[in-house]
């Protein structure tokens, strides 16, 4: 049994869409966000750093949405391309891209107070709307040049992953202004696990391409 630390439509969505897909058996451990859950001794043991999600797994506690997405992935042989094929190299690329470059970059848009100051915060988030049109531009020139299977109407881990950003960054990045991502999100949101999940966290049921 899984369990998933977790507050409604945070980065713990991502590891529920997934443990969803792959029919694993979980918990969800709600955290008390405004009551200090983050930074307690407790979740901080789970969690250094006092960010969600963790995932107690029968092989110990994981962090780091992509690093929990993979692992699940690895154990279920679903949802990426398995290693030593010939597009585990791509795939893995794209995944790292998103984590360490769309996944930030859309923290700093929503908290730019944190990377600039209160000061700076308006020029910290104007920067990060530009920087986050032109990742999610990347992204949507490379599944249009590519069509990899990877990143596809197929539900794979990295397919959730962009589809719960893009939920995210809705309002300076519109799906209908990106075809091959906003094709790729109407096919995710439609799967069974997606609507389980958007039913559980209260969110629409076209949760990815028209959140609000
Ligand atoms: N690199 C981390 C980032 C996780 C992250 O930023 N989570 C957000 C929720 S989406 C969070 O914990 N926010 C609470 C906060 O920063 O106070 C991961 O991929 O798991």
């Amino acid at each position: 049994m899984y369990v998933l630390h977790h507050t409604p439509d945070s980065a713990a969505l991502i590891v529920r869409l997934v443990l969803e897909e792959l029919g694993l058996p979980y918990q969800i451990a709600a955290l008390d966000r405004a009551g200090g859950a983050l930074d307690s001794a407790a979740y901080r043991k789970l969690q250094p750093l006092g960010k969600i999600p963790a995932l107690e797994t029968p092989d110990g506690t994981m962090f780091e949405t992509a690093a929990i997405l993979l692992h699940l992935s690895e154990i279920a042989g679903k949802l990426a391309p398995a290693p030593n094929t010939p597009e585990r190299g791509q795939f893995l690329k794209w995944l790292f891209f998103t984590s360490s470059n769309l996944h930030p970059t859309a923290m700093n848009y929503y908290y730019p107070h944190r990377v600039a100051g209160p000061q700076n915060a308006d020029a910290a988030k104007a920067q990060a709307e530009a920087n986050l049109k032109s990742l999610v531009q990347t992204l949507e020139d490379m599944i249009a040049l590519d069509t990899p299977d990877w990143l596809s109407a197929e539900p794979s881990i990295l397919g959730y992953y962009i589809a719960v950003l893009m939920r995210w960054l809705f309002e300076p990045c519109p799906a209908t202004d990106y075809p091959a991502l906003h094709k790729i999100l109407l096919a995710l949101e439609a799967r069974p696990a997606a609507q389980t999940c958007a039913q559980a966290e209260g969110l629409a049921s076209t949760m990815f391409s028209n959140p609000y």
